[in-house]
């Protein structure tokens, strides 16, 4: 495999058997070797392939069929809000880059860029955009004049660069890589803050709706927020193999600190001199990756109905010498009225494959509905379903195809929802004291915590549980409190607690 990164295999990483003639199969269980599961998953089941540049990786169409199907949802969410496309360029100057020096400087070591166009060294060098505050402030500030401007309300679909030095893994940290970034700007911070709100709540359903995983709203501690920015809302979702949370969208609040270093000024109603207020919001193809860890398993990729670029396959199991071609007919016919009803079907007719290898090489894939059609089928004028995510086999009459596909499609979108759910609940602990959370962390859970919401205790607890697995950070605080009774404590620092929040290792 070129450029695959090679992982020093720990414990637990002992190789199935392949099935050698085949080359089907997964070497590799989701349980005993998380890693190497998912990176077999994800190029086993057509979405990437290694890439000669470390961190960098071949989107493959199965892969990109589901962007774009989230991409279209969200596309048409942000218009209804007014919000317009528009593509602003790759490159970024090194002065304007860094006008925003307390923002950039953190992150400068991330940020790459060009220093030769041939064999001559550029006269300047140029950065590449890791993100685009700094390519668009600029002319926010020449095209916000007054409050008619405003709102101003752009969006770009577009890649980024950020060249990161911590392990590269496909979709979920990778030096390059597909986002939306949305710059707003408004003249009162009430529309800014309600916009935060809004676009969250998309994030939330291209999670839970599209990708069927279950996901908490909250707000970034003051250590994990963008700290160019006011506050930072996040969804979050968590991965139960590796015990680690995983931030999956943000939505910010810039408050007025851009406004300031790029003099984005607008003349009010009043006619006196104002700030705008802005927001920043993004969600990129990291999403894939956290489908492809929660749902996938031990026999390949399991993608969710709504986001599958087929969602129904069907496979003629011909049989000696059984009416053939009358099966193959079959199998035509029936993703004829599939795709008719608008159900994303297609027939597997390769003659070279075995029945059997064609079910092992789709369920790898994860299509969502394997259809067989047999003689027995035939004769009795049905088909037979097999759901990949539970394995259910259902005997359908052709005469009611498409309402029973249809039916158990939302069915399989649905408990893959319910189970993830399941599964992240469990690995949920509340725990009151910093004993418990020690205990808690260790049996890889997420953690809900009592907090005084104070900078300093969270840098305590990254200090005090720093160690081979990575410390331990805040996560959100979760816009849906319990209830917090007068008097708890926080489980850090025994001060006086101010609210829950959601602690945990992370991506
Ligand atoms: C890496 C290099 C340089 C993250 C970076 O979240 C700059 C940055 O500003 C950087 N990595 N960030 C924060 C990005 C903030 C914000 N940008 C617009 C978002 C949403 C979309």
């Amino acid at each position: 495999m070129a450029g695959r990164e090679q992982k020093k295999s720990g414990g637990g990483g002992k190789k199935k058997e392949v099935k050698k003639e085949t080359g089907l199969g997964l070497s590799f269980t989701k349980d005993e070797n998380f890693g190497e599961w998912y990176s077999e998953v994800v190029v086993n089941g057509e979405m990437i392939e290694y890439y000669d540049i470390s961190g960098c990786y071949i989107l493959r169409p199965w892969a990109i069929s589901i962007w774009e199907n989230m991409q279209t949802f969200f596309d048409a969410e942000i218009k209804k809000m007014k919000v317009k496309n528009c593509y602003f360029p790759l490159f970024v100057s090194p002065g304007v880059l860094q006008k925003e020096k307390d923002h950039v400087e953190g992150f400068a070591p991330e940020v790459a860029w060009v220093t030769k166009s041939g064999e001559s060294d550029l006269e300047v060098p140029i950065a590449i955009r890791p993100t685009s505050e700094t390519v668009m402030y600029p002319y926010y500030s020449k095209w916000i004049r007054g409050h008619r401007d405003l709102p101003l309300k752009l969006n770009q679909w577009c890649n980024v660069v950020r060249w990161e030095f911590s392990h590269p893994t496909p979709f979920i940290r990778s030096r390059e890589f597909l986002w939306q970034e949305g710059h707003t700007a408004f003249s009162t911070k009430e529309e800014a803050d309600t916009e935060v709100l809004q676009i969250l709540e998309l994030y939330r359903r291209i999670y839970e709706e599209f990708l069927a995983i279950p996901v908490i709203k909250g707000r970034k501690s003051e250590l994990e927020k963008f700290a160019g920015g006011l506050y930072t809302t996040s969804v979050e979702a968590f991965i139960p193999n590796t015990g680690r949370g995983i931030q999956g969208a943000t939505s910010h609040c810039l408050g007025q600190n851009f406004a300031k270093m790029f003099e984005i000024n607008f003349e009010n109603e009043k006619g006196e001199k104002a700030m705008v207020w802005q927001n920043s919001w993004a969600y990129s193809t990291r999403t894939i990756g956290v489908m492809v860890m929660v749902h996938g398993d031990d026999k390949g990729l399991v993608l969710p109905p709504k986001v599958a670029a087929v969602q129904v396959i069907v496979i003629p199991v011909p049989y000696k010498d059984a009416d053939t071609q009358g099966i193959f007919d079959a199998c035509v016919a029936t993703v004829a009225t599939l795709t008719e009803a608008g159900i994303l079907a297609e027939a597997d007719l390769r003659d070279n494959y075995s029945p059997g290898w064609k079910y092992s090489d789709w369920e790898m894939k994860g299509v969502p509905l394997r259809i067989e059609i047999g003689p027995r089928d035939l004769a009795n004028n049905q088909v037979r379903a097999v759901r990949r995510d539970n394995g259910a086999k259902t005997d359908i009459s052709r005469v009611f195809l498409v309402e029973q596909v249809k039916g158990m499609l939302d069915k399989i979108q649905q408990n893959l929802f319910d189970v993830a759910k399941q599964k992240r609940d469990a690995c949920v602990e509340v725990v009151k004291t910093w004993e418990e959370f020690v205990t808690a962390l260790g049996q890889k859970k997420m953690i809900l915590a009592p907090w005084c919401d104070e900078e300093d205790v969270e840098k305590d607890v990254k200090a005090r549980t720093k160690g081979e697995m990575g410390a331990a950070k805040s996560l959100c605080t979760p816009f849906e409190q319990p209830e917090l009774p007068e008097g708890t404590k926080c489980f850090a620092s025994g001060k006086p607690a101010k609210k829950w929040t959601y602690w945990g290792r992370s991506y």
